[in-house]
């Protein structure tokens, strides 16, 4: 039986035999299969960041949050709030899944970017980060990896915090929860706002010489209800908004190009009932989104020239049924989709839908050492019809604490509502023939224990066909890549310091070119070290990133420019005062590096917090 290095650090899940075994909460993930499993049976790469984490890190956003995590590389148009892909082993920012409390996060872009940086940090109590396909049981957008934020907790306590920062960072903001006899309400409530830095300073625009601030509000609530035994319910609502500056970069061609503001409202609304009795468990769940997206002149203002709307409305429903056989689980379930979007600027205003419904299998089982899971998915797409996703892997802990896995999954992105019907925006046409970027995957990996280290090897191969792109005025499928990666993970004690590190080598390229995909870096490496010294709790981050290009080559660009390496320090120490009241101070950036992950794009430098947080 594995033996689990402790962590004072985001729980790395290696390791093994254990089938329902650890009860924490902290030891069971939801999201690798939509039923509830202990850490150690998911056979994909996971991991989990709980809200002690990020309040160890003092991170400033999910892409803080992120960034540390093994098989992640950014790429950001400045500082907090302005547009930031995330690309999970070398995949595009569009084919990592977002997910909040399990529902997908609708895509208003035409892009079809999932936005992580939007989703204000305050919502977040928990992370769950999978790496590798997953459309087998999520269907479209799984292709590079799925993230979950968890926005509820088991924990009654309520809390209030604030924290001052450079650049005149501040951020407040209180949960209270009361317990009523067999439900438990919550709300909450932040504000954030930072006035930033120019993000684009070699503009040529008079109008950009400002700084590009951003600035949230987020309004959080939910009841949580026992009813008996068996059944439980809950009703959960956020809603938020999002203001951020940013810049043009040269004068505009004409005032329908001259957008430099964003006001983004977001809002959620989810309700919820879950059956348990011996082996069976039922989750039945209906969820309602809105969002309005707007980009807009700082010159002509909201209802003028250079402003455009996607307003857009996702319904979803799902119910999941799991039923524990032997030493695994059996799951089954369907969703359903409907999504809405208005895409509007000053003269044109498209209104279009479409449904998608997907029905899922899936199981896993242990026998002796050897694990396997399987997952079979169809989708009916309005569009496109009917998709199939399938996925296996399999486990053998050949030696005790030694495994060997092996997976393949296929996968797919539907392309954006905007992609197949919008109007046509900045010369570009929709087109309604599109078909889903498509993807195999294939990874082998060991990991184990050895001595005190608790690590993982893995070596994967990604082949992407159908990717979406415009070439000259419409959108077509006409990329494909193929990714080869290998990832180190390791976690091991030594005295009262945690260390972490992660490594990473990838070569994503474009089948075609040949050429590497712009924006991620082949080479990362990543430490985290965390220690606890006369009860200040410690932490010190250090991320490098080796050299990208900026863009892939075509007749506007004839070379692929290229970014150079950089690496990062970032030091963080807590201190309770008293078991009520904990002060916290962080400077992210110890070495003030320059640098850039979008050519032209300005990062934030050396930057401070300085926090407290009282509990009651
Ligand atoms: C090309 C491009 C586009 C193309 C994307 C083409 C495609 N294949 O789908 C088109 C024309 C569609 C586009 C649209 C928009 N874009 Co644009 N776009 C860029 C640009 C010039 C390069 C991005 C790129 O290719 N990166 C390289 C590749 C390898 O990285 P990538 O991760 O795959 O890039 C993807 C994302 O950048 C995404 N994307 C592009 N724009 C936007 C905007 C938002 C808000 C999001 C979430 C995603 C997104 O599409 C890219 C391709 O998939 C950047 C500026 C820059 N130099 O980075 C601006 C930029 C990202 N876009 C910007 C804006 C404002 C928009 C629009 C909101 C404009 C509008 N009023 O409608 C729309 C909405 C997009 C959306 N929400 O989906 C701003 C974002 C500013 C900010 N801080 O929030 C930027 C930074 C330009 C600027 N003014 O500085 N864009």
């Amino acid at each position: 039986m594995i033996k689990k290095a402790s962590l004072l650090t985001a729980l790395s899940v290696t390791a093994f035999s254990g089938w329902a075994q650890d009860s924490g909460s902290d030891n069971l993930v939801v999201t690798a299969n939509r039923f509830q499993q202990s850490t150690k049976t998911v056979l994909a790469p996971t991991e989990v960041v709980t809200r002690e984490d990020i309040e160890r890190w003092q991170s400033r956003s999910l892409i803080d949050v992120l960034r540390r995590l093994p098989g992640v590389d950014i790429a950001q148009n400045g500082g907090l709030g302005q547009t930031a892909s995330v690309y999970v082993r070398g995949t595009e920012a569009k084919h990592l899944l977002l997910l909040i409390d399990g529902v997908p996060v609708a895509r208003s872009g035409i892009s079809n970017d999932p936005e992580l940086n939007q989703i204000p940090l305050s919502l977040v109590q928990r992370v769950e980060y999978i790496r590798g396909p997953r459309s087998a049981v999520y269907g479209s957008g799984a292709i590079g990896g799925v993230v979950n934020v968890i926005t509820m907790t088991d924990s009654e306590k309520s809390q209030v915090n604030a924290s001052i920062g450079s650049k005149g960072y501040q951020t407040y903001d209180g949960t209270l929860r009361q317990r009523f006899g067999d439900t438990v309400a919550t709300a909450a409530g932040s504000y954030t706002s930072t006035r930033g830095f120019n993000v684009q300073p070699d503009s040529t625009w008079t109008h950009d010489e400002d700084r590009d601030g951003y600035r949230n509000k987020t309004f959080w609530g939910s009841l949580q209800h026992k009813f008996d035994d068996h059944f439980d319910g809950f009703f959960r609502g956020y809603s938020f908004s999002n203001n951020v500056d940013y810049d043009l970069g040269s004068a505009p061609y004409s005032p329908d190009y001259s957008a430099d503001e964003r006001q983004l409202y977001v809002q959620g609304w989810d309700t919820g009932l879950n059956f348990n009795q011996g082996i069976y468990s039922s989750q039945l769940l209906a969820s309602y989104q809105k969002s309005k997206d707007y980009n807009y002149s700082s010159i002509y203002g909201r209802y003028n020239d250079g402003t455009t709307l996607d307003d857009m409305e996702q319904r979803y429903i799902q119910w999941g049924n799991s039923i524990t056989v032997g030493k695994g689980s059996l799951g089954a379930g369907v969703d359903w989709k409907q999504e809405r979007l208005v895409s509007s600027n000053q003269s044109t205003s498209d209104s279009y839908d479409r449904d998608n419904t997907g029905l899922y299998l899936n199981g896993m089982q242990q026998f002796g050492d050897v694990t396997l899971e399987a997952s079979g998915r169809e989708d009916k797409d309005d569009a496109f019809g009917w998709h199939g996703t399938w996925q296996t892997a399999a486990g053998w802990e050949f030696v005790e604490n030694y495994r060997l896995t092996l997976s393949y999954g296929t996968s797919f992105l539907a392309p954006s509502l905007g992609q197949q019907y919008g109007a046509k925006r900045f010369g570009i046409a929709s087109n309604p023939d599109l078909k889903p970027e498509e993807s195999k995957q294939w990874e082998a990996g060991v990991e184990g224990l050895t001595g005190p280290v608790d690590w993982r090897l893995s070596a994967y191969r990604y082949e992407i066909d159908n990717l979406i792109t415009y070439s000259d005025t419409a959108y077509y499928n006409i990329n494909s890549a193929t990714i080869k990666g290998v990832e180190w993970t390791g976690s091991v004690d030594t005295g009262i310091f945690s260390h972490r590190v992660t490594l990473q080598y990838i070569d994503p390229r474009d089948d075609e070119t040949n050429e590497v995909l712009p924006r991620r870096a082949k080479r990362q490496a990543k430490y985290q070290l965390d220690w606890s010294i006369f009860n200040v709790d410690m932490d010190l981050a250090w991320e490098y990133f080796g050299k990208r290009y900026d863009n892939r080559t075509s007749i506007y660009n004839p070379e692929q420019r290229v970014l150079p390496s950089y690496s990062t320090v970032d030091l963080s120490a807590s201190y309770p005062v008293t078991s009520h009241l904990t002060v916290r101070g962080k400077i992210a950036n110890l070495f003030d590096k320059e640098y850039e992950t979008a050519y032209g794009y300005q990062t934030a430098g050396r930057e401070y917090t300085l926090s407290g947080s009282y509990t009651f």
